[in-house]
C-alpha cells in the first residue's frame, strides 16, 4: 500500500465515522421526539385514571402489618371522595379474612368474617362496617381487610385500592 492509499482509507474512514456520528445525533433526536410525545399521551391517561376513588383509611386499623390490641367491633372506611352508594352498600365488594391456625392467608383454614352495613350508605366519605353473624369484638388472630374494585365513586371510576394512580384494584 503506498501513502496515497493509506491516506485515502484513513480519511474516508473518518469521513464514515462522522457520517455515522451526524446520522446518530439525527436518529437520537428523531427517537427523544418520538419519546416526547407518547409520554405526554400516557400522563394523561395517567391523570383519568387518577380519578379512581381510594381508601384513605380504616378505622381502627392498624398499618399494614401492625398489630392493635383494642376490641373491634366496626371499622370505618373514608374514601378520597363521594362513591356510588349501590356499590358500597354491595357487601360483596367488602372482604374480611381471618387466616386461622396456619397464620397465613390463602389457605384452606381461613375464615371470612360476615360484614354488615352499620346504616346504609347514601352520600359522603365514610361507611361504617360491623361484624354479623360470629362473637365481636373480633377475636385475636391476623386479619385481612379487603375493599374490592368494584367499588366505585360517583363517575363510576372503580376503586384505586393499590394507590398505583390507576384505578381497578382492591384495598
Ligand atoms: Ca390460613
Amino acid at each position: 500500500m503506498n501513502l496515497t492509499t493509506f491516506r485515502f482509507l484513513l480519511s474516508s474512514r473518518l469521513f464514515r465515522r462522522r457520517l455515522g456520528r451526524l446520522k446518530r445525533q439525527r436518529l437520537m433526536r428523531l427517537l427523544s421526539a418520538r419519546q416526547r410525545t407518547p409520554q405526554v399521551e400516557s400522563l394523561e391517561r395517567r391523570m383519568l385514571l387518577a380519578a379512581g376513588p381510594r381508601i384513605v383509611g380504616v378505622t381502627p386499623l392498624p398499618g399494614d402489618g401492625e398489630s392493635i390490641s383494642a376490641a373491634i367491633d366496626r371499622l370505618t372506611v373514608t374514601f378520597s371522595g363521594s362513591m356510588a352508594a349501590g356499590t358500597v352498600n354491595n357487601l360483596s365488594n367488602w372482604k374480611l379474612t381471618e387466616a386461622g391456625g396456619d397464620a397465613s392467608f390463602g389457605t384452606s383454614d381461613d375464615q371470612q368474617v360476615t360484614l354488615a352495613l352499620a346504616s346504609q350508605y347514601s352520600s359522603g366519605t365514610a361507611v361504617t362496617l360491623v361484624f354479623s353473624g360470629q362473637t365481636w369484638p373480633l377475636q385475636e388472630g391476623r386479619y385481612q381487610f379487603t375493599g374490592l374494585a368494584g367499588l366505585t365513586d360517583t363517575d363510576g371510576n372503580p376503586l384505586d385500592g393499590n394507590g398505583d394512580g390507576g384505578g381497578g384494584g382492591d384495598f
